[in-house]
Parts: C-alpha cells; sequence; structure tokens
C-alpha cells in the first residue's frame, strides 16, 4: 500500500469507528454532506490575507463574496448588528485574538478557572493566556455553580480590564446580564466565549450575549453550531478595527476560504427552522439521559442540566474518569473525563465524566436511546468496581451499544 492509499485507508477506518460509536463528547457534532464538500473543495488553493475588498492578493474577488456572505449570513443566525470576523482557525485563536484586540500583556482579566469548567485559553498557568495576562479566578460553588458573589467580590478587588464569561464544561445557563451589571460597575469590558452553547443561543435555548450587551463573544462553529472546525469574533462596532487588525495581521495569516465557505453553509443551516427543532431535541435529550444517570444514583455537579452536557462525578463510586473514559472506548461508547468541582485527581485521570447529546442527537438518536446508553455506561461503572471489566462484558456491552445504534439507522 502506497503512503497515500494507508492515509486514506486510516480515514476509511476512522469513518467506520464514528459509524459504530455512541459519540458523547459535548464538543464534538456531525456536520453535513454540504458543509464536508465546502470544506474539502478548491478554496483551499487560494491565499487572501486581508479582508474582502482589501486584499494583499490579486484573484481574491469570488472569495471575497464567499467572505461577505459568511459575515452576513453569522449575523443572521444570531440577530445581531454586531461586527463579526469570520477567520480565526479556532476557538483557541479566537479567544487570543479577542484579548490582544483590548488588553495588553500584565492586563487583568477576571475568569472561571479550568478545574470549574473553563477552557485552557480563559487563562491556565500552563496556557498563553495564563502566561501573558494577570489572571484571577472567580469560583463556582460547593455544587458547581457559578458563584456570582464571588465574580462581583473579586472585581471589586482586581479591578479587571476584562471579565471572561463562558466554559467548556458548565451544564448551567450562564447570567451574562449579571455578568453586565458587574463589569459596568467596575468599569471592565465582558468577553463571553460561547464556543459550547452557540448552537443553543442561536436556537432561543439559552440567554443571548448579544442581547445582553457583552463587548467581545467569541464561539467555536462546530460544536453545538455543527459546521467545519474554526472559529468567530463577534464585536459591538467600535471594537471592529481593533478586532480585524488582532486577528490578521496580528495573529494569522491567510484566512482559511475553504473553511470561511464552510462555516458559510453551517450558518445557513442554522438559519433553517430545523436546527431550532435539532436544538431543542439536543437539550431534551440531554435532560432525559441526566435524570437516568440520576435514578441510578450518580451524582452529577450542579444536581442535572439546563444545555447539552452534563458532568457525572463519580467520587462515590470510586472511579476514575480515566479508567471509566478507557473502559468505554473498548464498548464503543467515546467520551471524556473531566474535572468535578474541588477536583482532589490531576487533569490526567480526575473524578468525573463529561457527557454531551449534539453529536448522537444529530445522528437521530431519542431518548430511548440516551437512557438505553446510560444503563450501558452504568453497566461498565459496576463491571469496573467488581473487577469484573473483561472481554466477556465488553463483548455484551459493544452488543448493548450496536443495538442501540441499529435502532437509529
Ligand atoms: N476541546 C474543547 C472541548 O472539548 O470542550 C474545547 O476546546
Amino acid at each position: 500500500m502506497s503512503d497515500i492509499q494507508c492515509i486514506f485507508s486510516l480515514i476509511e477506518e476512522e469513518k467506520a469507528r464514528q459509524s459504530r460509536t455512541i459519540e458523547l463528547i459535548a464538543s464534538e457534532n456531525f456536520v453535513s454532506e454540504n458543509v464536508l464538500r465546502a470544506a474539502g473543495s478548491c478554496l483551499t488553493n487560494k491565499y487572501a490575507e486581508g479582508y474582502p475588498g482589501k486584499r494583499y492578493y490579486g484573484g481574491c474577488h469570488i472569495v471575497d463574496r464567499i467572505e461577505d456572505l459568511c459575515r452576513e449570513q453569522w449575523k443572521q443566525v444570531f440577530h445581531t448588528d454586531y461586527h463579526v470576523n469570520v477567520q480565526p482557525h479556532s476557538g483557541s485563536q479566537a479567544n487570543g485574538e479577542a484579548y490582544a484586540a483590548v488588553l495588553k500583556p500584565g492586563d487583568t482579566i477576571l475568569s472561571m478557572s479550568l478545574d470549574n469548567g473553563a477552557h485552557l485559553t480563559h487563562g491556565s498557568p500552563v496556557n498563553f493566556s495564563g502566561k501573558l495576562y494577570n489572571v484571577v479566578f472567580y469560583n463556582t460553588d460547593d455544587n458547581g455553580f457559578i458563584n456570582m458573589d464571588d465574580v462581583r467580590t473579586k472585581a471589586l478587588e482586581c479591578r479587571p480590564k476584562l471579565i471572561l464569561a463562558g466554559a467548556s464544561a458548565y451544564p448551567r445557563i450562564i447570567d451574562f446580564k449579571a455578568f453586565r451589571a458587574i463589569a459596568d460597575e467596575v468599569g471592565a469590558l465582558l468577553m463571553v466565549d460561547i464556543a459550547h452553547i452557540a448552537g443553543l443561543v442561536a436556537a432561543g435555548c439559552h440567554p443571548s450575549p448579544f442581547e445582553a450587551g457583552c463587548d467581545i463573544i467569541t464561539t467555536t462553529t462546530h460544536k453545538t453550531l455543527r459546521g467545519p472546525r474554526g472559529g468567530l469574533i463577534f464585536c459591538k462596532p467600535e471594537l471592529a478595527k481593533k478586532v480585524d487588525s488582532a486577528v490578521f495581521p496580528g495573529n494569522q495569516g491567510g484566512p482559511l476560504e475553504h473553511i470561511i465557505a464552510a462555516k458559510a453553509v453551517a450558518a445557513v443551516e442554522a438559519c433553517d427552522p430545523s436546527f431550532t427543532a435539532y436544538i431543542r431535541s439536543v437539550v431534551a435529550n440531554c435532560r432525559a439521559m441526566a435524570d437516568e444517570f440520576i435514578r441510578l444514583g450518580y451524582d452529577l455537579v450542579t444536581g442535572g442540566t439546563d444545555n447539552h452536557l452534563f458532568l457525572v462525578d463519580l467520587t462515590k463510586q470510586n472511579v476514575t474518569g480515566k479508567a471509566l473514559q478507557n473502559a468505554l472506548d473498548e464498548c464503543d461508547i467515546t467520551l471524556n473525563k473531566n474535572c468535578v468541582p474541588n477536583e482532589k485527581r490531576s487533569p490526567m485521570v480526575t473524578s468525573g465524566v463529561r457527557v454531551g447529546t449534539a453529536a448522537m442527537t444529530t445522528r437521530g438518536m431519542t431518548a430511548d436511546g440516551f437512557v438505553a446508553t446510560a444503563r450501558v455506561i452504568d453497566r461498565a461503572v459496576k463491571a469496573l468496581q467488581a473487577d469484573a471489566f473483561n472481554e466477556d462484558f465488553i463483548a455484551s456491552a459493544k452488543a448493548d451499544v450496536a443495538a442501540i445504534i441499529a435502532r437509529i439507522g
């Protein structure tokens, strides 16, 4: 087999893996054929540094139209007049570029920490954000809810230049208006990272940071928005120039015009009424699955969920997140280990797992399938506890998974 055949054979293997597994990673989804077509198109050949109408290279008149269309379409998704930059290659880059637009190195950011459910780029000491800026963290309470009293106290103490709201592993509604009030009280800018909940915001299933008057809003396009991998930055019009120059030439070179076209396709899809119905099912399925875990005796961080994900705290079961993730991999169920509030284990081990319903809802799984999946996961936990996670168990769990998937076609 040639090296190229080997690459395509591995892609086929991955396609088969995706098709036979139950995908519960809260940040993943399955894109449409049209998103794939645009992402795999000849636009990958084009260099287009700059912005529509102001490029550094020739031959950009067609990609200009695509990027303009993309920008306008994303404003429609969120019913907003905010400026949007569609060039960020990822959510992490979008966050770095948003900071660079309004902060200087050493400025203070008030943010939530990674172990409370935030993202690495929200100021983790091992990330550029924690190295470049002075980051002060607000906390969640003992049940895992964002503690708005702590946000206000810390904001009054540290007088941040920027307050950051948003998370990667937070199962509840975030009160953007309460953040806005605190930011106004201390004269801070308010940035919100909606990478996870963007689809819910678009579908009206989560309060909108646009309506709350947040200054900068970043997102990825590939989680609940079901688009290609990439980022977006929205900002109030008065910050548009600063944001655009922070993206290019500040942080990036040539934009990925094939991905921008795929983002445009995803935006058109997100404006279709069927997208709202999809997101409502994601949320309903998440509640059904979370309720089943509670019924089976598990502790969930915050006691449940309002969105597309929940966190199972396995402390009581004395099973680590890592052990369960690895065991479920063998049973064709994919999820990720996750820290829980007051985590005692390292981030590579953890005491919990994160479960999301966006991807399998796209595949057509309904509440029954999610409840059945919760029961397979419960059996895996019990097998680990009883030292009975063996070949026989794996074979029977895989058969259960295959049957659940067969029911969705
Ligand atoms: N890795 C993403 C997630 O799983 O939430 C965040 O970037």
